[in-house]
């Protein structure tokens, strides 16, 4: 087989296997990536994350993952599928999140299609995600699409609801060539971006986004909480202010909500959570990874948000009872923020008998709240 026929015979392979993109970059490490990450972890960018300047070496060169890489067949698979407005007293969450977890379809995928490269006698290593590369700026030497001012790979006719995997391969592939396309004057995600994480020239402070805020652990600045809304889970408003994502089809089934609770879940029942439903419910999920206490605590959070007095009942049994100090705590930010008579006096209560300095700490932050 010559090197085209190769080279076609992956692609094919990539896109039997599922996927809506497939291009190939080579397995050189890329300065410029390794430049780009060490100053966004200098600056801080992405100080929730273990990431340092090791990493960004490691990240920018796809030979610390195969030795013998000389490829990366980069794959994109569109999860699009149709948002619906937000409701109240109910959470919001990411596309990304509300159908069974992608990692498992896309770990799939890439090990179908690394079988198939395999059996031309390449070795290979999968990543998506979790493995050390950087995804986005190898799909974009690779052609699959450009970087938006929302940091997200936009691939033209897809738009940025993709996701991204790619096959280390010791196959000598042909690469593509770069689409070399940018922005232009849009500013739109920047614009919509609540909590000012986007700054405009493709680089994000992440400790700023709502995706990172509704999936770390421990607790929520309290300066960023009032802008998270009623987002539970990840976010998605720039990417669905971006005219090139919005012109795509939002027809991806593979990828629709499980069900309506998992797209918008009913916060006051999400704020009762316990372990076992929480298992019944997200393990199936990208969200099941980070455990129930997280969700509670959101769920709190968004209901601080929805400024409704009817929610102050859920929220004051949430100070008392719930066992995670971390979810009692932002129960109390949120009643500070209702700010109500009945919320006062519940957080006046819990004082007195609250043990944990966390959670003392939020309800004397909460209590301050209200006389100001
Ligand atoms: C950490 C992480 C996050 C963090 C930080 C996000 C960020 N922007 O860095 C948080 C939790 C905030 C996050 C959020 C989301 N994430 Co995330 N995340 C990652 C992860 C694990 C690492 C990203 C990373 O290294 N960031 C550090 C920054 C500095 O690097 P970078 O984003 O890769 O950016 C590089 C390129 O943009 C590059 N670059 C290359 N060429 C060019 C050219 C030009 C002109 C420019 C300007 C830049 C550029 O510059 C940077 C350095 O190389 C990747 C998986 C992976 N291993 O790559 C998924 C990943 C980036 N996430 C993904 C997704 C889906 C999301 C969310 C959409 C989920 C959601 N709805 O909540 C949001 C999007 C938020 C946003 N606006 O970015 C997808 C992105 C798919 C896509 N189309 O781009 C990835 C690739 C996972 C996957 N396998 O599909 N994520
Ligand atoms: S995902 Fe949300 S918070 Fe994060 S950059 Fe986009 S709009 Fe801002
Ligand atoms: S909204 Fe505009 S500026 Fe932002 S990523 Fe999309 S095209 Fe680029």
């Amino acid at each position: 087989m010559n090197a085209t026929e190769l080279r076609e015979r992956v692609i094919a392979a990539a896109r039997t296997c599922g996927a809506d993109a497939v291009r190939i970059a080579p397995a050189d490490a890329q300065s410029w990536t390794h430049e780009r990450l060490a100053a966004s972890f200098a600056r801080g960018d992405l100080q929730t994350w273990p990431y340092d300047e090791r990493y960004a070496a490691t990240a920018a060169d796809p030979r610390t993952l195969l030795p013998a890489a000389r490829s990366v067949v980069c794959i994109a698979v569109a999860y699009a599928t149709p948002a619906e407005p937000p409701r109240p007293g109910h959470g919001r969450v990411s596309n990304y999140a509300w159908s069974s977890d992608y990692h498992r379809r896309m770990r799939a995928l890439l090990a179908s299609l690394a079988g198939q490269l395999e059996a031309f006698g390449a070795t290979t290593a999968v990543a998506c995600d979790t493995a050390p590369i950087a995804e986005r700026a190898f799909a974009e030497r690779a052609g699959i699409g450009w970087i938006g001012k929302h940091t997200n790979l936009i691939a033209p006719g897809l738009g940025s609801y993709v996701f991204l995997g790619e096959v280390v391969t010791s196959l000598p592939l042909e690469p593509d060539a770069p689409l070399r396309k940018t922005c232009g004057t849009c500013t739109r995600c920047v614009s919509a971006c609540p909590t000012g994480a986007l700054r405009g020239d493709y680089t994000i402070d992440a400790g700023r986004c709502i995706s990172d805020l509704t999936q770390r652990r421990g607790s929520i600045p309290r300066d960023l909480r009032p802008l998270i809304g009623t987002w539970v889970w990840g976010c998605d408003l720039c990417q669905d202010a971006c005219p090139p994502t919005n012109r795509a089809p939002r027809a991806a089934a593979a990828f629709a909500p499980l069900d309506d609770e998992s797209r918008a879940p009913t916060l006051g029942a999400l704020l009762r959570l316990r372990s076992g439903e929480f298992k019944r419910r997200y393990a199936r999920t990208a969200i099941g990874w980070r455990g129930g206490a997280l969700l509670r605590r959101n769920a709190a959070v968004a209901l601080g948000n929805g400024l409704d007095r009817a929610d102050v009942p859920a929220l004051e049994e949430a100070l008392a009872a719930d066992p995670h100090p971390l979810v009692r705590g932002h129960a109390a930010w949120a009643l500070g923020r209702i700010g109500s008579p009945r919320a006062l006096a519940r957080l006046r209560t819990r004082l007195a008998r609250e043990t944990d300095q966390l959670v003392l700490d939020e309800i004397r932050a909460a209590l301050l709240s209200i006389s100001q």
